[in-house]
């Protein structure tokens, strides 16, 4: 039985040069392994608490010394000599510890770095990859590989607002392994980023992620000039490759109108302008086509458009085992985007995950804005049997490790990779 012997935590810097936290867990096994935490820009309100200092004459407030020291001190103290048998027991654990329903008086970072530490040490213990003990986690053999979804182009929160769609991604539909998704997806990126020198006179500048963020005249213009780079690389759109969209939209509604492309739309004109997309254009995926507080109109979009895509919940769902449990009772939603730092511990993401599999729902396993070189993601979407997963464009070394990870994964486990759409 994994019995911890010493928890520690040191603030370390994100791909945004933001403190996050990375915890280190060391079991009485001599078993001892390290994992950090990402960071979001586009939050939803329902997420956990990120402690942060909120000392303005230090990274403007965004310290995460406070966070670390909970790790140091408190949860060591509590946590050191003590077995847990499983997940759930360290998890609970923390939370009791923590106390609040948003652990904000921990932090969900500081939480979520020791519960994933906890989950790596254990492996280790065991002498099994990650992925496997997190499979373990689930009670589910592995079975697929989770099918890409990659960062493109850039606007909204990730691009300074010079469009109001957050992330235009491609999905490497025809792709039969992670290896070609990657190929193809490469000659996709080489081929845009030509695309924006010669429309927009630009250089490959890139936002958050690693997408190309040119200053698109409009949503229409971004989504049209990525159905170009596709057909450019040599691929037939939505056959070979195809385009998810997330809106993000939550973050251009304002006194109940959607603001975008100098309109200001009522939430069926959002729903309509969504199916008007997706008729146009070779979308399989629509993450966050309406606000998270816009709950009496998700069912209706749902209707319209859920049997052609995802209607996938980022902020609306926040990762939080109530809100998925309400979006399922309301068939609001056919997709979970999971982010397990929304929810701030593996043992409510792995419940998150769970409801949404037995509404029958798909799963995208998603990175954050703001990541580090910590690659514990992939083997989640593994382990997990995410449908998809989400980690940013091919230029980052903080997205890289991810990708680089399921290539190993993929080549010591040769497992298939989801068909979809
Ligand atoms: C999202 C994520 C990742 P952030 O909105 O899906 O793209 O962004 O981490 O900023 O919330
Ligand atoms: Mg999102």
């Amino acid at each position: 039985m994994p019995t911890i012997d010493r928890l520690s935590a040191l603030e370390i810097l994100d791909s945004r040069g933001r403190p996050t936290v990375k915890a280190t867990c060391r079991l009485a096994s001599g078993a001892v392994a390290a994992a950090s935490v990402p960071s979001g820009a586009s939050t939803g309100r329902a997420e956990a608490l990120e402690l942060r200092d909120s000392d303005a004459s230090r990274y403007g407030g965004l310290g995460c010394r406070k966070a670390v020291s909970h790790v140091n001190e408190q949860i060591h103290t509590a946590l050191s000599g003590r077995s847990f048998d499983t997940q759930p027991e360290l998890d609970r654990a923390l939370l009791d510890l923590d106390g609040t329903a948003d652990k904000s008086r921990l932090g969900a970072n500081a939480l979520l770095a020791v519960s994933i530490a906890f989950a790596r040490a254990c492996a280790t213990e065991r002498n099994i990859p990650l992925y496997r003990h997190f499979a373990d986690m689930l009670g589910e053999p592995l079975r697929t590989l989770p099918r890409l979804t990659i960062n493109l182009f850039s606007g909204g929160k990730h691009a300074g607002q010079q469009v109001a769609i957050q992330d235009v991604l491609v999905v490497p539909a025809s792709a039969r392994t992670i290896d070609e998704g990657l190929a193809v997806t490469y000659a996709v990126y080489q081929t845009a980023a030509r695309l924006i020198r010669d429309r927009y006179g630009m250089r490959a500048l890139t936002a958050d992620e690693g997408g190309l963020a040119p200053d698109f005249a409009s949503d229409e213009a971004m989504l049209d000039d990525a159905v170009t780079a596709i057909r450019e690389a040599g691929f037939e759109p939505g056959r070979d490759v195809a385009l998810a969209v997330d809106v993000a939209s939550s973050h251009f509604y304002q006194a109940a109108r959607y603001r975008l492309g100098g309109m200001a739309l009522d939430s069926a004109g959002m729903i309509d302008h969504l199916a008007g997309w997706v008729q146009r254009y070779p979308i399989v995926s629509v993450e966050d086509g309406l606000a998270e507080e816009d709950w009496p109109h998700w069912p209706a979009l749902k209707r319209r458009i859920g049997s052609r895509v995802l209607v996938l919940g980022d902020d609306f769902l926040c990762t939080n085992p109530a809100r998925i449990r309400r979006a399922v009772e309301t068939d609001s939603a056919n997709a979970l985007l999971l982010k397990v730092n929304q929810i701030g511990t593996l043992t409510e993401a792995a419940e998150a995950c769970r409801l949404a599999r037995s509404a029958g729902w798909r799963v995208t396993i998603s990175a954050r804005s703001g990541e580090t070189e910590d690659n514990w993601l992939a083997d989640l979407a593994v382990g997990w049997a995410g449908d998809q997963i989400k980690i940013g464009s091919i230029t980052q070394s903080e997205r890289l490790a991810k990708y680089n990870r399921l290539l190993e994964i993929e080549a010591e486990t040769g497992l298939p990779v989801v068909q979809w759409p």
